[in-house]
C-alpha cells in the first residue's frame, strides 16, 4: 500500500491523480493522510519524518530495498511514472524528453507563484494584512506563466505524441489559477482543462477531494492599495 501525505487541492492533487490514472491497485491501494496547512496538526504530525520541509505531497511506501519516502512532487511524479507507468513519461532517448522535463518543472513556476497568492489572500488573518503591491505584481507574474501556458498548447496535450505526466503536473495549478486570474484571456489552457476533467481518473481523484474547502471567494481580485 501506498501513503500520500494530502491537502485538499493542494500540490498533493498532482500525486494523487497520477495514482489514479497508474491505477492504485498497482500499488495494493492507497492511503491518504489528510493534513491542514498551518495547523499544529500538520507541525507535529509524522509527516516531518518524510518530508524534510514538512510539506505536502509526500509519499510513502515499501519497495524491494526497504522503505522508500519521498517529498517533491516532480519528483515523485518522475519516480512513479519511470517506474510504474513509463508510457506516461519521456525516456532519455525519447525525442520530447526535453519538453517533457520543461513542462514538469514549469508547473512548479506557477505553483510557487500561486502559493504566494495563497498565502497573501487566503491564510493571512487580521491584524496581518495582504500587500496590495505585491499582489499586483504576483498576480502578473501568474498571467505570465500562463501565456507561455497558453502558446504552448500546440496539441491536445502538451506533447505531440499525447497525454503525459507533464499533463498530470498542470493539475493544481489550472484548478487555483482561476481564482486569481480571469481565463478568459485563455481559451485553449480553457479547453485544455476541460479535456482534463474528462479523464476518468481526473473524475476519480476529484471524487476523493469531495468539494473544495479552502478558498471563500470564486474569486480574488487585486485589494485597493
Ligand atoms: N516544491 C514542492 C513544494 C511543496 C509545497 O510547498 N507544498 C505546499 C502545499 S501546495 C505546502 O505543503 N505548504 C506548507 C506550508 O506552507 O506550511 C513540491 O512541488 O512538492
Amino acid at each position: 500500500m501506498i501513503k500520500l501525505h494530502h491537502v485538499q487541492y493542494g500540490r498533493s492533487f498532482r500525486v494523487l491523480w497520477l495514482l489514479e490514472e497508474i491505477g492504485v491497485e498497482t500499488f495494493g491501494g492507497l492511503e491518504v493522510i489528510e493534513h491542514r496547512i498551518g495547523t499544529k496538526e500538520m507541525a507535529d504530525s509524522e509527516l516531518g519524518r518524510v518530508s524534510p520541509a514538512v510539506r505536502i505531497p509526500a509519499i510513502e511506501m515499501e519497495t524491494e530495498t526497504g522503505t522508500l519516502a519521498m517529498s517533491e512532487s516532480g519528483a515523485i511524479v518522475e519516480y512513479l511514472t519511470e517506474r510504474f507507468a513509463p508510457s506516461l513519461g519521456r525516456g532519455v532517448d525519447d525525442s520530447e524528453r526535453a519538453a517533457y522535463l520543461q513542462w514538469i518543472h514549469y508547473a512548479e513556476t506557477q505553483a510557487s507563484l500561486i502559493e504566494n497568492l495563497n498565502l497573501q489572500m487566503v491564510f493571512l488573518r487580521p491584524p496581518a494584512k495582504p500587500s496590495p503591491s505585491v499582489i499586483k505584481l504576483q498576480v502578473a507574474r501568474l498571467k505570465q506563466t500562463l501565456r507561455g501556458l497558453e502558446a504552448g498548447l500546440q496539441h491536445e496535450w502538451l506533447l505531440e505524441s499525447g497525454f503525459s505526466a507533464a499533463d498530470v503536473m498542470q493539475g493544481f495549478n489550472l484548478f487555483a489559477a482561476p481564482f486569481f486570474v480571469r481565463m478568459d484571456e485563455f481559451p485553449k489552457i480553457s479547453a485544455y482543462k476541460a479535456r482534463m476533467e474528462q479523464r476518468a481518473a481526473h473524475q476519480r481523484s476529484v471524487a476523493r477531494e469531495g468539494a473544495q474547502r479552502f478558498y471563500a471567494q470564486s474569486f480574488y481580485p487585486v485589494p485597493e492599495a
